[in-house]
């Protein structure tokens, strides 16, 4: 459930939940977009860019080695992060979502060429129920999500600053996924909140690489 914000509460002034759009995915799934919800994301981005510890995962799908179409970074540990802008938001998540955000994943998508393919996240092997944050940073791009059992995806379009939660059972009963696409388009990061233990930089319950 999540907590009404009013006016008197402390919100740190560098993010907005007003414009907070939720979708209903089914009776148990939800997703929220709030588009705008980090102001300042530009140096944000800058920073992560060119400080965060980029690797190059790879992983074995059916007989093959393949390459993940994106960089990855992490901070298991968030206080270890140095950007103090990250530990200011996620306090204000962990106020408005009632979760106790202690970890960090972040993607970088160096063009429209990568990507990150249907999955669910590793939280929802472990609860049956989670709410997960995701940042985006950068270039424009698109975010789906769909039933599990495949069929209609809903599409969001998410700006440098904008906010996408995922909510309820849509970890065990939906996937998400950020594809490729013809449109160039620049580096694009995005950051992804978990509660202590549950940083997730690999797609765990079913990945496919488009
Ligand atoms: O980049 C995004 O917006 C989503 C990332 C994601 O789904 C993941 O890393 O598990």
């Amino acid at each position: 459930m999540t907590r009404q914000i009013d006016l008197f509460e402390d919100l740190p002034p560098e993010v907005d939940f007003s414009s907070a759009r939720r979708i209903q995915l089914d009776a148990t799934s939800w997703i929220e977009h709030v588009p705008g919800w980090l102001h300042g994301s530009g140096a944000l981005f800058d920073d992560l860019l060119a400080t965060a510890p980029w690797e190059q995962r790879y992983r074995w799908m059916f007989d093959k080695h393949l390459i993940e179409p994106r960089l990855t970074a992490e901070y298991p540990d968030l206080v270890k992060a140095p950007q103090p802008l990250l530990h200011t938001v996620a306090e204000a998540l962990s106020a408005q979502y009632e979760v106790d955000y202690r970890s960090l994943w972040i993607n970088q998508y160096r063009t429209h060429r990568d990507s990150t393919g249907w999955h669910g996240d590793l939280i929802g092997k472990v609860q049956e129920t989670s709410t997960v944050p995701v940042l985006s940073l950068g270039a424009t791009r698109r975010f789906l999500i769909r039933p599990v059992e495949g069929g209609r995806s809903t599409s969001l379009t998410v700006v440098s600053g904008d906010l996408v939660v995922m909510g309820g059972r849509s970890q065990r009963d939906w996937r998400h996924c950020v594809p490729k696409q013809s449109t160039p388009a620049g580096p694009r990061i995005s950051v992804n909140f978990a509660p202590a233990g549950m940083s997730d930089p690999a797609p765990t319950v079913k990945s496919t690489i488009d």
